[in-house]
């Protein structure tokens, strides 16, 4: 008796990003249960109930134990009405009826299957299920024309599905590092994205690169990629340049969340022998005798950044995530101290000034923030 009045009531502060959250989460049903439909939301296009879904997964990944009660909950930030529902059904019944039947239903699975392949997005994939397409072999009998990044994204299916290790991503950081010295002596790169908050695993690997001094980094990133091109090391790439000094509007409130640095989708070749650390044998390639079943290179997803060192700073902030993490930075940024943070920079309504910073502690400190090292964002 009275064993629910005395489980303590949790508490955590509103804002993901006034929160440590480690990777060790001790409420993963419920999380994926809120992840789940946090997915099926942003697949359907409904952003705002996706990110609800997220927000409210996010504060149970912060709670210090197991989720016993309901009880428990009030007071939390962020649990929303549809998010508690899903949480008593799972606590009282050991699942969510609508997790269950979403986990099942054709839309989703068809979504899944279809923007599993690289360069498919939600939109897309709606429009091949309405003209009845929902699995691959659909998809490859019925031939709507693929762009480049979809042509490859299916051919790469299933290693490109595959999770990217840790030591899959360090053997791909040597080449990338190498290839960077070589283009640009002096030039930097560091490991971000959820490696650099301490995942074991990830669905690509992402690099950000630098120079130290200002300018020089112009014009690297072509010449990286034709570097890694020449050894054989690309089985896609597409390169965006920078539109952020010539963008109209000025960097303050970018459009988008989508920022405008010079940076490179690509999907890389991983042999054995670098996954080994050895030397690249340039005899590698599959030269039309493809053992059956079995190749030694798996393909991976990686995505390269370029910063000029005076943005470097906000530039990895932004990204190392999580995305939920960032976008909390945002919005505590934008409403409670009336700043605009990007990738780029952070600027100071009231004072109408840019917010110069070298170091990720210095933006925090500009926010009012605690500092929150990467391997406490993942939220
Ligand atoms: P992702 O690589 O998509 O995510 P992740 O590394 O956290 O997770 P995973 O292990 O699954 O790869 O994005 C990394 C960060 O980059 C994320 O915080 C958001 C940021 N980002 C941008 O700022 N702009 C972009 O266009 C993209 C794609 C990501
Ligand atoms: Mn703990
Ligand atoms: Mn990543
Ligand atoms: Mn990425």
């Amino acid at each position: 008796q009275g064993n629910e009045a005395e489980v303590a009531a949790f508490s955590v502060p509103s804002y993901a990003c006034q929160r440590r959250t480690t990777l060790e989460n001790h409420n993963t049903v419920l999380t994926d249960a809120l992840s789940l439909l946090a997915e099926n939301a942003e697949l359907s296009e409904e952003d705002g109930r996706g990110v609800a879904f997220r927000r409210a997964a996010a504060v149970l990944k912060a709670l210090p134990k197991p989720v016993a009660s309901m009880t428990q909950l009030r007071g939390l930030p962020c649990l929303g009405e549809h998010s508690l529902r899903v949480i008593k059904d799972i606590l009282e019944n050991g699942a969510s009826s609508e997790v269950e039947s979403t986990k099942q239903s054709e839309r989703y699975k068809a979504l899944k299957v279809l923007t599993g392949i690289f360069g498919v997005g939600a939109r897309t994939a709606d429009r091949w299920i309405r003209d009845g397409i929902h699995n691959l072999r659909q998809l490859q009998d019925s031939g709507p024309t693929l762009n480049r990044a979809q042509q490859a994204g299916l051919e790469h299916y299933d290693d490109l599905n595959q999770p990217v290790s840790k030591s899959d991503a360090d053997a791909i950081g040597e080449v990338v590092e190498k290839a960077v010295v070589s283009v640009l002596p002096g030039a930097h790169m560091t490991l971000i994205g959820g490696f650099r908050r301490g995942k074991l695993t990830g669905h690509d690997v992402d690099f950000l690169i630098t120079h130290p001094e200002e300018g020089r980094e112009v014009g690297l990133m072509p010449k990286l990629v034709s570097w890694l091109e020449s050894q054989g090391f690309l089985l896609y790439q597409k390169t965006t340049r920078n539109s952020y000094l010539e963008s109209k509007d000025g960097p303050a409130r970018p459009a988008s969340n989508m920022d405008r640095f010079e940076r490179c989708f690509s999907i890389f070749k991983l042999t054995k022998e670098e996954k080994r650390g050895t030397k690249h044998p340039e005899t590698l390639t599959e030269n039309g005798t493809k053992p059956a079943g079995h190749k030694p290179w798996r393909a991976v997803r990686v995505d390269l950044v370029v910063s000029p060192i005076s943005q470097f700073a906000f530039a990895l902030l932004g990204w190392t995530g999580s995305k939920l993490f960032e976008r909390e930075l945002r919005r505590w940024a934008g409403h409670e101290k009336s700043m605009s943070l990007s990738s780029h920079a952070l600027y100071d309504n009231r004072q109408s000034k840019y917010l110069r910073a070298t170091s990720e502690e210095e933006i925090f400190a500009h926010l009012g923030l605690e500092f929150v090292p990467p391997s406490e964002r993942n939220a």
